[in-house]
């Protein structure tokens, strides 16, 4: 059978690149997996430009990354990290034309134009994440608001959390494959797949039992809801009591801390001091129970 090539181009903006850590550390299926392997029957995965693991630098590969558009087929591109804005964008740049560097912000509008489909692969470039916290001094925007600002209309579909789960990643680009992109109706109003982020963490936590019948731990140690230590699980959307983390093994409030926000658009800012109580409620309650 005549093996399809699924193009990516990966760009990496304002980020700590943990995004591509998690998505690394993929166990079913591996990365290697991912890369040498049909990822669905018939299709493969052709990671042609990532500057964390890409074996080539220099100008061969911005070459690469830039003859994307002239070969025919579609292609995804997948962006980690937000995208810096202020100052004409000269915050991030990724290669150089003419011996002068070039915006991430030109770059990602270029692929952008052309791309059957854009994940914005963590908080960061689903919302702006960290790099957009105040005061923002860079300017820093998720891929939605860039592609609203600058009226471009391209599939976004959000993986957001910081980092994201491998899974939630390796799963949106699974559904790519087979059945392309996804209805309206399978991402929530935020353009994150159901599948991943349809629950709040605090309808699956353990704690839970707790939380209803008014037991509020005080301090990290004891038992109880971890609300009052600063769980933002009442209002973050994300499956991580139910999958878990490192395949499996644990997650953050099974670890004893709280939930702190990370697959939501406020983070960090509303979300944080992480350990203390949210004192801003009102910020927070038009995202609670939206559906
Ligand atoms: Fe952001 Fe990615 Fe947080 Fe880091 O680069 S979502 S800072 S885990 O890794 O963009």
């Amino acid at each position: 059978m005549e093996v399809e090539q699924k193009r990516i181009i990966w760009l990496q903006g304002a980020g700590c690149t943990g995004c591509s850590i998690s998505v690394l550390n993929s166990v079913s299926p591996t990365i290697k997996n991912l890369l040498i392997d049909e990822v669905v029957p018939g299709q493969h995965l052709s990671l042609l430009f990532h500057p964390t693991i890409m074996a080539g630098s220099g100008e061969p590969v911005i070459e690469v990354m830039l003859d994307v558009r002239k070969e025919k087929g579609p292609y995804v591109l997948v962006v980690e990290g937000a995208v810096p804005t202020a100052g004409g964008g000269f915050f991030a740049t990724v290669g150089e034309e003419d011996g002068r560097p070039v915006t991430l912000f030109s770059r990602f509008l270029t692929l952008a134009r052309e791309a059957s489909a854009i994940i914005a692969l963590g908080d960061c470039s689903s919302f702006g994440g960290i790099p957009a916290g105040r005061p923002n001094p860079t300017g820093c925007k998720g891929v939605k608001d860039i592609l609203t600002d600058e009226k471009l209309d391209v599939p976004v579909i959000n993986v957001s959390g910081c980092a994201p789960h491998p899974d939630w990643f390796v799963g949106t680009v699974a559904y790519l494959l087979l059945y392309g992109l996804p209805a309206p109706d399978q991402l929530d109003e935020l353009g994150r797949p159901k599948a991943f982020y349809g629950k709040l963490v605090h309808e699956n936590c353990p704690r839970r039992p707790y939380f209803d019948e008014g037991k509020f731990a005080r301090d990290l140690s004891e038992e109880g809801c971890l609300y009052e230590v600063g769980c933002k699980g009442p209002f973050t959307y994300a499956d991580c009591p139910t999958r878990k983390w490192n395949n499996g093994v644990n997650w953050v409030v099974g670890a004893g801390s709280p939930c702190l926000g990370c697959t939501e658009p406020g983070f960090p800012d509303i979300c944080g001091p992480f350990y203390r109580k949210i004192s801003d409620l009102e910020k927070v309650k038009p995202r609670i129970n939206p559906r």
